[in-house]
C-alpha cells in the first residue's frame, strides 16, 4: 500500500485516547465487521463519498488498515472500484451513503455489470426501526440495484454483517464475475454486539476455486480440432484478462501456431509486432478460417451478435454457461476458467501438431501479416496528417507512439476514442481499459485514479472526448490528492460528435446540430486550480512535445496534466459513419 494509504489521523487527541480506552475488545460494531470481512476478502482500498449512514465503516477501515479514497461524485467511486478490480484481479469495493449516494453510483455499477467486473457496492440505509417510515435518503435500493447486479440484499442483523459481505463477495465471482449490492441499515451498522455472536467467515475458507477446466472430453475434442486445423484463429476476450489467463492464452497461440485477435480488456495480452498478435485482419481471418475459437467474450453488438461469422467450426469458451451458444449456433461450447481451459487444451494437444499442419498455419499467418501491413499502410497518410484543424487520427497515432510498456491506456469518449482503437496498441496485458459493452461516458477519471493507485510505478494516460471529460473530470483533483496523477489528453471538437454525425446524416446540417454542440472549452485552465499542468494544442506538430512535457510534469510534480487538443469536428471514425454500434 502506498504512503497515501490508510489515512490514519495525523495526531492523537485526548478524545481519541478516551475512545481507545473505552473500546471493549469483546464487542464489535457492524461497520467494523464490514471492514473485517473486506480485509478477509483481500480488499485494501474502498472508494467512497461520505454520508452519515456509513461512517462506522470508515472507522472500521482505519482499524483494518484499509485505504479510504473519498471522491467528489459517487459515479467516479463506482468506476474506480471497477477499475481497481480490473487492475488488481481482486474484488473492487465502493461504499456510498443512502439515497442519492446509491443512485449516483448506478452508472458505475451498471458498467461493471456489462463488463463482468467483480465489484461490491455497500450502501447505507435508514435504520431498521424507521423501516418504510420515510426517513432521510430512504429508497428501495435493493429493488433498484437488482437488475444491474448478480446479487442484491439488505443485511438485517449486525451478527450477519461480515457473513453477508463474504456472501456478496462470493456472488461476485460466481461464473462470469460481476457486481453485488449490499444495503446495511444504519442501526445494523452502528450497533455493537458481543464478538462471539458475530458470524465471521475465515479468510480463505468461504470460497471455492473458480479455476474450472471444463469437461475433460471437450478439452480432448478441442485439442483434436486445433491440431487438425489448417487456418485456425482465436479471439481472446476480456475474461482472459479478468481471470488472468493470459499466460496460458499466449502459450497456446505460440505452442500451436495460431493467430490471436484481442478485444476489450484482452487487448495488450501480446504486444504489437509479436508474430502471434493480429488486429487489422479480423474480418479476413474470420471469413477464411477453418476453425475459430472465441474465448471470454459474448456474441454481442461488438461481434455483430456473431451473425457475420461463417466458419466450418466455431468453438466458444466462456466462464458463464448462459453466454455459450447465445445469439448463434456453435460447434463446441466449453464453460470454465479461460486460463485453465486453454492450459488443458495445450497440454492435450502437446506434441500432436504435425509438421505439414504447422507449415500451413505459418503460411496462413504470413498471409494475414501481409494483409495487416497493407491495412496499416493505408491508414498511414491520415495517421501522419498535419492538417489544420488537427485530424483526430493524428492524435490517436501520436498517443500510440508515446505509449511505453508501462503505460496504461484508458479511452473515455465518443468518436475520438473510437478512432483511437485503430491506432493505439497497448504494449502489455492490462494496459488497455475501456468502458465495455455499456459504452458509458465518464469512466475515465475513476479508471485512471484506480489504475494509478493499483500500479503506482506505471504511467496512466486517459484519452477523453470533450463531452466525456466534462462528466467526471472534477475527480482529477481526487486522483492528485491521493498521489495518483495521470495524463489526460482531450480530443476537443466542441461537440458530442459521435451523436452529431448520425443526426446530421439523418436530419441534415440545419436540424442535425441540435442537442449535441458544446462550448469551446480551454480545458488547460482546469488543472491549474489545484496546481496541475495544462496546455492547449492547435497544431499537429505540437502534440508530441506537449505529451512529453505532460509526462515530465506528472513525474516531477506528482500532479496531473491536461493536454487539450483541438481536433477537426468534421472528421469521423468509420464505425460512426456506419453507425455500426447501433446495429
Ligand atoms: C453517459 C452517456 N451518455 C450519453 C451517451 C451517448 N453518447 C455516445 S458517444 C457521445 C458523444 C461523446 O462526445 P465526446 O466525449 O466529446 O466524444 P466525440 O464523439 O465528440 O469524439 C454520446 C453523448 C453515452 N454513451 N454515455
Ligand atoms: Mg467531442
Amino acid at each position: 500500500m502506498s504512503d497515501a494509504a490508510a489515512k490514519k489521523p495525523a495526531t492523537t487527541t485526548a478524545e481519541d485516547t478516551l475512545r481507545e480506552k473505552s473500546r471493549d475488545a469483546n464487542v464489535i460494531s457492524g461497520g467494523h465487521l464490514v471492514a473485517k470481512a473486506l480485509k478477509a476478502e483481500g480488499v485494501d482500498t474502498i472508494f467512497t463519498l461520505c454520508g452519515g449512514h456509513i461512517i462506522d465503516i470508515y472507522d472500521g477501515c482505519l482499524d483494518e488498515g484499509i485505504r479510504i479514497v473519498d471522491v467528489r461524485h459517487e459515479q467516479t467511486a463506482a468506476h474506480a472500484a471497477d477499475g481497481y478490480a480490473r487492475q488488481t484481479g481482486k474484488l473492487g469495493c465502493v461504499v456510498t451513503t443512502a439515497g442519492p449516494g446509491c443512485t449516483n453510483a448506478v452508472t458505475g455499477i451498471a458498467t461493471a455489470f456489462r463488463s463482468e467486473s467483480p465489484v461490491l457496492h455497500i450502501g447505507g440505509q435508514s435504520a431498521l426501526n424507521q423501516w418504510k417510515m420515510g426517513g432521510l435518503q430512504d429508497l428501495n435500493h435493493v429493488g433498484l440495484m437488482q437488475s444491474i447486479t448478480k446479487f442484491a440484499s439488505t443485511v438485517m442483523s449486525t451478527e450477519r454483517v461480515a457473513d453477508m459481505v463474504s456472501m456478496a463477495a462470493r456472488e461476485c465471482f460466481a461464473g462470469a464475475p460481476g457486481p453485488a449490492y449490499l444495503e446495511i441499515p444504519r442501526d445494523v451498522l452502528d450497533r455493537e454486539i458481543d464478538v462471539s455472536r458475530a458470524v465471521l467467515p475465515k479468510p480463505g475458507h468461504y470460497r471455492a476455486s473458480t479455476k474450472s477446466a471444463g469437461d475433460p472430453r471437450d478439452i480432448e475434442r478441442l485439442a483434436d480440432i486445433l491440431v487438425n486445423a489448417e487456418r485456425p484463429a482465436i479471439l481472446m476476450g476480456q475474461q482472459v484478462w479478468t481471470a488472468r489467463g493470459h499466460e496460458e492464452a499466449i502459450a497456446l497461440l505460440r505452442g500451436l501456431d495460431i493467430p490471436g485477435y484481442f478485444n476489450g480488456a484482452g487487448r495488450g495480452l501480446l504486444p504489437p509486432g509479436d508474430p502471434h498478435h493480429f488486429d487489422r485482419t479480423r474480418t479476413m481471418a474470420f471469413s477464411k478460417a477453418d476453425v475459430i475459437v472465441i474465448v471470454g467474450t459474448p456474441f454481442d453488438f461488438r461481434m455483430g451478435y456473431g451473425k457475420r461469422i461463417n466458419v466450418p467450426c466455431l468453438v466458444q469458451i466462456d466462464m458463464d454457461y448462459k453466454t455459450v451458444g447465445k445469439n448463434r449456433d456453435i460447434d463446441l461450447g466449453i464453460v470454465g476458467d479461460p486460463g485453465a481451459v486453454l492450459g488443458a487444451v495445450l497440454q492435450a494437444a502437446s506434441g500432436r501438431l504435425k509438421n505439414d499442419k504447422r507449415q500451413m498455419r505459418q503460411q496462413w499467418m504470413r498471409d494475414l501479416t501481409k494483409a495487416e501491413d497493407a491495412a496499416l499502410e493505408k491508414l498511414m497518410p491520415i495517421f501522419k496528417s498535419d492538417q489544420s484543424p488537427i485530424h483526430p487520427y493524428r492524435v490517436a497515432y501520436e498517443i500510440n507512439e508515446f505509449l511505453t510498456e508501462d503505460t496504461i491506456y484508458i479511452g473515455d469518449g465518443g468518436d475520438v476514442v473510437t478512432i483511437s482503437a485503430q491506432a493505439v496498441r497497448p504494449r502489455g496485458p492490462g494496459n488497455w481499459m475501456d468502458p465495455g459493452a455499456l459504452g458509458s461516458l465518464g469512466v475515465g477519471t475513476g479508471f485512471s485514479m484506480a489504475a494509478k493507485l493499483a500500479h503506482p510505478h506505471k504511467e496512466v494516460l486517459c484519452y477523453y472526448g470533450d463531452g466525456a471529460f466534462g462528466m467526471t473530470s472534477f475527480d482529477m483533483e481526487t486522483a492528485d490528492r491521493f498521489g495518483a496523477p495521470y495524463i489526460a489528453v482531450i480530443g476537443n471538437n466542441s461537440a458530442m460528435n459521435q451523436i452529431r454525425y448520425g443526426q446530421m446524416a439523418k436530419y441534415g446540417p440545419q436540424r442535425g446540430n441540435v442537442g449535441n454542440k458544446l462550448g469551446d472549452m480551454e480545458f488547460s485552465y482546469f488543472p491549474k486550480m489545484w496546481g496541475g499542468h495544462g496546455e492547449e494544442v492547435r497544431e499537429a506538430s505540437q502534440i508530441a512535445p506537449a505529451l512529453r512535457r505532460a509526462r515530465e510534469f506528472v513525474q516531477t510534480n506528482g500532479k496531473s496534466a491536461v493536454i487539450n487538443v483541438w481536433v477537426d469536428p468534421n472528421e469521423y471514425a468509420p464505425g460512426t459513419k456506419n453507425q455500426t454500434m447501433y446495429k
